[in-house]
């Protein structure tokens, strides 16, 4: 195999051929299932005479044109078939075989747990068939499915047709989707399962049938998954005024999958992660997990779906956007603040990170080697942050407009990010053209302030400065236009201005009259934009932000520049010798934060939970791994001491609330449980986290307790371990929280028990699930072992990523990530990361999803 190669936006070119219809027939079998693909194919372009089919890992069987076959003026290269054909139109029909029973990659057709399923996107359908495989080409389908009758439910795409009983205790279906649809989302699904009925009526009167497809047993726990459905399609009439399309929607719940969840059309392929769930076995982190998975995925319908994208490069078009919808979702139905919280730290942890590592790409990439690769929180969440901006400078009622002109346009087309800023351009009459580099430009921006007050005159004047550092493509940046929320407050605490500043220059300064006094700014309010904000503000003024500023999401931030510069303060002084030192204004603070009573409970667990490893790391360079550990562990340390009263008061008023329901019981758990986890820390409070593990009537708060014995290394963490294992053995998605709890052992033997923990009854390296639970903790979470300096955590998940370059590489790369990043760490880390991505990119049948992520990293 040559090595391989990069795929560029500018190199678009539109299809040569296009197919309006296919008739698939698929006769099922575990290791040759055959596949009959009769394709209406049209000319597009008057010279072309050549179709060229993408395929992969197919067997061929026989290639008609019409009626005639021409299997022999087949030509077979790397990546598929080319057939010489010169008709403005034709019938193809393909026979292929394929070995679903063998597909550990978990693309095209596989098994889960013995049920049949596909996963196509990106480019998984070529594994189906010799196809147009890329999304500018719409057909409709009409699917025929043939099975044992021990497949008792047959799915595809669209509304069901017909189905009937065959001989040999065969069955078969056939289902017709008159949707034009790229192959992207065609899905198909055969197997036996528990199934939950219901219905919805959508505004317009029209009834959907609603099914939720789990494996035998699990019923009772597809509720929430339903009752979340429900919810979306109501909640897209409501804000968006878009209606479901079909006559019904399955849902279909399969323990192996790569990743959460897909949107095929009328057929949503689901993680069980992302449906199961009862209070028992599920915490209240995986119910809104669900409710947001299974938003988004319906959300997809107009925008993904009737809408779709033009080429793979323009992904952000339908993720950015559908994120951006379930982000709104989820904030309309809980709380605002909390969820806009979440997704900050999502683009401050990983986000940042990426533009700042050899994988940095605008969200809408220029150059892909391997698609599956651009799955990322750069596409999906800084797409979703663009999208925002948009929604900020438009408000919501042009920001809907501009909807409302983009379906009105684009409905049933595949089409670009560059049309979708059109529509909300014209239907606004607003200049994009600036912004529209959020599209083409990789990076951080990273803002400085300055301030000028004058006394005489009451003017205050604020100076903004952007910069975005160089990213791995190496081009000079050009001014982003960044909408920047600000607020000023005076000594007071009162509100003087609120406005969104359109920022569009390297510099530029605003000036404010009639302020009587040098008021305290808060800007990115609401993280109006995704930047760094370069300032460094006295610890008086973050407390003043912390308890007055108006946008709750702004308090929250100062609190965590508070605690962030209070840790970062100590690396430096561990780093020079010195030991930590202990700041009484923050813990004034956060005892004033924890004795509020008006607060909502959840977001004063937001402002007591410490910024995460990854987060800090953003903020130090080079990333002194062993000073932040132990400076954000003295944090830990020290704030449980110095406020153990108030914990304790708090935690037990917590957990007096016995009466709460609903969203109010949530976050009261999330308040008792963060009070739990510093006073796990006391020695004379430990057993407050035994009770609470033996007494827990539900997942959060039993975990919680597990968790702080984890973390803390309580005496009783063993037994408590010991004892869950027992409980869940069955029960492979909490397996997963336990597998996580491993992966992420501070213990300082840990590394040594993870040759038992593959070898678990519980474990598979087949199943994705499992393998991000153990590996992805323990790279991603666990500092101190996989940044451990005799290089034993980098050795041991390269390790396993050649085990998985060969099982399925895409959950391989998905891995990687902390390991590529190397350039943000000391030296010897570095040379130690290098050398592990060295014998990586030795192997010699490196899959491409790796080989891109290797390559860039060590170029
Ligand atoms: N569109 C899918 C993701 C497909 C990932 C392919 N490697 C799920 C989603 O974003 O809704
Ligand atoms: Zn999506």
């Amino acid at each position: 195999m040559s090595q391989p190669q990069a795929r560029y936006l500018k190199d678009y070119q539109s299809p040569d051929f296009t197919i309006n219809h296919v008739d698939l027939d698929f006769q099922l079998d575990p290791n040759k299932t055959r596949v009959v693909a009769k394709s209406q194919i049209k000319r597009l372009r008057k010279d072309a005479k050549v179709v060229k089919l993408d395929g992969e890992d197919l067997s061929l069987v026989s290639v008609f044109v019409n009626e005639n076959e021409v299997t022999h003026q087949v030509i077979t290269r790397e990546g598929g078939i080319d057939i010489n054909v010169d008709l403005d139109e034709f019938e193809l029909t393909i026979v292929t075989h394929i070995d679903p029973q063998n597909n550990s990659k978990l693309e095209g057709l596989y098994v889960s747990d013995g049920a049949y399923c596909t996963q196509c996107e990106a480019e998984g359908f070529r594994r189906i068939t010799y196809f147009l495989d890329r999304p500018d080409v719409l057909s409709t389908y009409r699917v025929r499915i043939e099975a044992p009758q021990s497949f008792p439910y047959l799915l595809s795409n669209g509304n069901p047709l017909e189905q009937g009983s065959l001989d040999n205790d065969r069955h078969y279906a056939l289902w017709h989707d008159p949707y034009p649809k790229p192959s992207y989302l065609f899905a198909l699904v055969a197997g036996d399962f528990d199934l939950l009925q219901d219905e919805y009526q959508t505004k317009s009167g029209r009834k959907v049938d609603l099914q939720v497809f789990v494996d035998k047993g699990n019923l009772h726990k597809a509720e929430h998954a339903m009752t979340s459905l429900k919810k979306s399609m109501q909640w897209d009439e409501q804000r968006f005024n878009l209606e479901y399309d079909l006559d019904i929607y399955m849902i279909v719940a399969v323990d192996f999958f790569n990743m959460g969840a897909m949107e095929n059309k009328g057929l949503n392929l689901f993680n069980t992660k992302y449906v199961l769930a009862d209070k028992a076995s599920a915490t209240d982190n995986d119910f809104d997990g669900i409710e947001s998975v299974i938003g988004h995925e319906y959300f997809h319908n107009w925008t993904g779906n009737r809408v779709t994208c033009r080429d793979w490069f323009q992904l952000s078009l339908k993720e950015g956007l559908t994120v951006f919808r379930d982000q709104e979702f989820s904030s309309d139905l809980g709380s605002r603040t909390v969820n806009r919280i979440a997704a900050v730290k999502a683009m401050r942890t990983v986000q940042f990170a990426e533009d700042a590592g050899p994988m940095a790409h605008p969200i809408r990439p220029e150059s892909v080697i391997e698609m599956n690769n651009f799955y990322t929180v750069t596409v999906y969440n800084k797409g979703a942050e663009v999208i925002r901006m948009m929604h900020t400078l438009l408000g919501e009622a042009g920001f809907q407009q501009g909807m409302a002109l983009y379906f009105e346009r684009h409905d049933g087309q595949a089409v670009t990010c560059d049309d979708f800023v059109a529509a909300m351009s014209d239907a606004n009459n607003f200049d994009f053209s600036q912004f529209k580099r959020w599209y083409s430009q990789a990076g951080t921006p990273i803002v400085r302030l300055q301030e000028a007050y004058d006394d005489k005159r009451q003017s205050y004047r604020l100076t903004l400065e952007q910069a975005t550092p160089y990213t791995a493509d190496g081009s000079a940046k050009l001014p982003f236009h960044i909408p920047v929320d600000m607020e000023l407050l005076d000594r007071q605490g009162n509100s003087l201005v609120t406005e969104v500043l359109n920022f569009t220059q390297e510099k530029q300064q605003w000036t404010f009259e009639g302020i009587a006094e040098k008021p305290i700014v808060s800007l990115f309010r609401e993280f109006s934009a995704p930047v760094k904000l370069d300032y460094q503000y006295s610890q008086d003024d973050l407390v003043h932000l912390l308890k007055h500023a108006s946008n709750e999401f702004s308090r929250w931030d100062a609190s965590q520049a508070l605690v962030s510069s209070s840790i970062l303060a100590n690396v430096k002084r561990l780093s020079k010798g010195e030991s930590c030192q202990s700041s009484p204004q923050l813990w004034e603070a956060l005892q004033s934060v924890l004795q509020t009573q008006a607060l909502d409970p959840a977001f004063i667990a937001e402002l007591m939970t410490p910024p995460t490893f990854a987060s800090l790391m953003d903020e130090c360079e080079p990333v002194l791994v062993d000073e932040l550990i132990t400076a954000r562990q003295y944090h830990i340390d020290t704030l449980a001491k110095q406020l153990a009263t108030e914990l304790d008061e708090r935690y037990h008023a917590c957990l007096q609330q016995t009466n709460l329901s609903g969203g109010e019981a949530v976050a009261n758990r999330a308040l008792k449980n963060t009070c739990l986890y510093y006073l796990g820390v006391l020695t004379d409070k430990q057993e407050l986290v035994v009770n609470q593990y033996q007494q827990a009537d539900n997942m959060t708060d039993s975990l919680a307790a597990l968790h702080t014995a984890n973390e803390h290394q309580l005496h009783q963490r063993q037994q408590l371990m010991i004892d869950f294992e027992q409980k869940w053995l069955q029960t492979p998605l909490v397996m997963d929280k336990w597998f996580t709890l491993q992966g992420k052992n501070p213990n300082k033997d840990m590394l040594a028990s993870f040759d038992a923990l593959l070898e678990h009854s519980a474990f598979a390296l087949a199943n994705p699930n499992r393998v991000y639970s153990l590996i992805g903790s323990f790279a991603n979470a666990n500092p101190k072992h996989f940044h451990k300096l005799d290089g034993s955590g980098y050795r041991f998940l390269t390790d396993l990523l050649i085990k998985l370059n060969d099982v399925n590489p895409q959950v391989a790369a998905r891995l990687i990530t902390p390991l590529i990043q190397w350039q943000r760490l000391d030296e010897t880390r570095q040379q130690l990361m290098k050398a592990e991505l060295k014998r990586l990119q030795s192997l010699p049948n490196l899959a491409k999803d790796l080989f891109e992520k290797v390559s860039k990293s060590l170029a």
